[in-house]
């Protein structure tokens, strides 16, 4: 028998990752994507999956069009991957994020309980839940403290994920996913933009880079590494709740010098917090600096994941390299532009 699997979000980095992953596994995937928007395809282009992805519109702000569009697919699972997913927007648009990040999880969730009860759910919530914490590492057992529009909606759809699986009896487990990236991922995320920027000026475009908080520290995978993992929960007997993570903590100053180091660049600081400048040891040329405007009205300084709930129950572990990803992404961008293409 062949699985239907319904990916929502499918045009964005996961659902691209994901798509394929599910093609290779025989499935038939149906693909949604907001009619709104342009339909922008590249990362399915760029995976060779194009045309084989049934792409279907869908309003995830609109009840009825969610509950015909479940009603009609039934799939075997459904995995919600689309999100108003840029924290720093969140704060400019908190309403929308509500709406699109939270609401539409619990739209989901009621269609499915309606019209397609056998349906195992995926929400993709977030290690931006924990915020600020005090633990050292985090894990399915840490305390919640969001601190952005973007974490809040999160944890609501979380929590509305852990209620319908134990109120109504849905096979729905919530991914708590740390950091992921990849050569599909967006610009405005700070790893996509430090590798493109890094591939544009070792081919002789004259910028600095300009970055917010250099000190932040995360727990950065590779995407396709995690939409294994994803895959991994619905084949459960029993739903539940898994943080995926690499468990090493890297800053953005340590990610923007391990690119320049793929360009051949040795980076040397000067200067401290918004006067901080990394110059080209070699020629002196500045070549990264820090502008406020990409600081956030609220931060969080450092994440890092112990995904050994998912290692002992799923078996899954993060297999790329911080170092692997970063050389992965730059020499992608470098190519790209190379052959004389406008990075997405
Ligand atoms: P992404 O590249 O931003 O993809 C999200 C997709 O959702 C985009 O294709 C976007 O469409 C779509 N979308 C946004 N608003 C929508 C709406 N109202 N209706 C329908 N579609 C809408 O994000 P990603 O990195 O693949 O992440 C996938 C999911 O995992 C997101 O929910 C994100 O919040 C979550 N997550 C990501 C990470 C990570 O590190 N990547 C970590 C934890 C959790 P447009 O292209 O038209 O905007
Ligand atoms: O920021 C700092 C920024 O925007 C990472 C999403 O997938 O992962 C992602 O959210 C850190 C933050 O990702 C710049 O302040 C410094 O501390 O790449 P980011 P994010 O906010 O962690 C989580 C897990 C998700 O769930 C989200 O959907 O880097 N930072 N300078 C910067 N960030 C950006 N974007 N640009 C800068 O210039």
């Amino acid at each position: 028998m062949i699985k239907t699997a319904f990916v929502t979000g499918v045009l964005g980095q996961d659902g691209a990752y994901l798509s394929r992953l599910l093609l290779e596994k025989g499935y038939r995937v149906v693909g949604a994507y907001r009619q709104s928007a342009l339909m922008n395809t590249w990362r399915l282009s760029a995976l060779g999956i194009r045309d084989d992805v049934e792409l279907i519109p869908l309003e995830l702000l609109d009840y009825s069009n969610v509950q015909r569009c479940i009603g009609s697919v039934k799939p075997d699972e459904l995995y919600n991957l689309a999100a108003q997913s840029f924290v720093g927007l969140s704060f400019e648009q908190p309403l929308y994020t509500g709406d699109a990040d939270g609401l539409a999880v619990t739209r989901i969730l009621e269609a499915i309980r309606s019209v397609s009860p056998s349906t195992r759910f995926y929400q993709a919530s977030t290690s931006e839940m924990f915020g600020q914490n005090q633990a050292l590492v985090q894990s399915e057992t840490t305390p919640f403290n969001p601190s952005s529009p973007y974490a809040i909606a999160k944890l609501y759809g979380h929590w509305m994920t852990v209620n319908y699986r134990t109120v109504h009896g849905l096979h729905a487990s919530s991914g708590i996913l740390f950091n992921h990236e990849s050569p599909l991922r967006g610009r405005e995320f700070v790893t996509r933009k430090i590798t493109a920027t890094f591939a544009e000026i070792a081919q002789g475009a004259d910028k600095v880079l300009e970055l917010g908080n250099l000190d932040v520290a995360r727990d950065w995978g590779f995407a396709g590494d995690y939409v294994r993992g994803m895959h991994l929960m619905l084949q459960q007997d029993k739903p539940g709740d898994y943080v995926l993570a690499t468990g090493r903590k890297t800053t953005v100053r340590a990610f923007v010098e391990c690119a320049a180091k793929v360009c051949g660049y040795t980076l040397e600081w000067e200067g401290e917090g918004v006067q901080s400048v990394g110059r080209d040891a070699r020629s002196g040329r500045p070549l990264v600096r820090v502008n406020p405007v990409f600081f956030r009205l609220a931060d969080v300084d450092v994440l890092v994941g112990d995904a050994s709930k998912a290692k002992r129950e799923l078996g899954w572990t993060a297999e790329v390299s911080l170092e692997q990803l970063v050389e992965k992404m730059v020499l992608e961008d470098y190519a790209a532009v190379r052959r004389g293409e406008s990075l997405s």
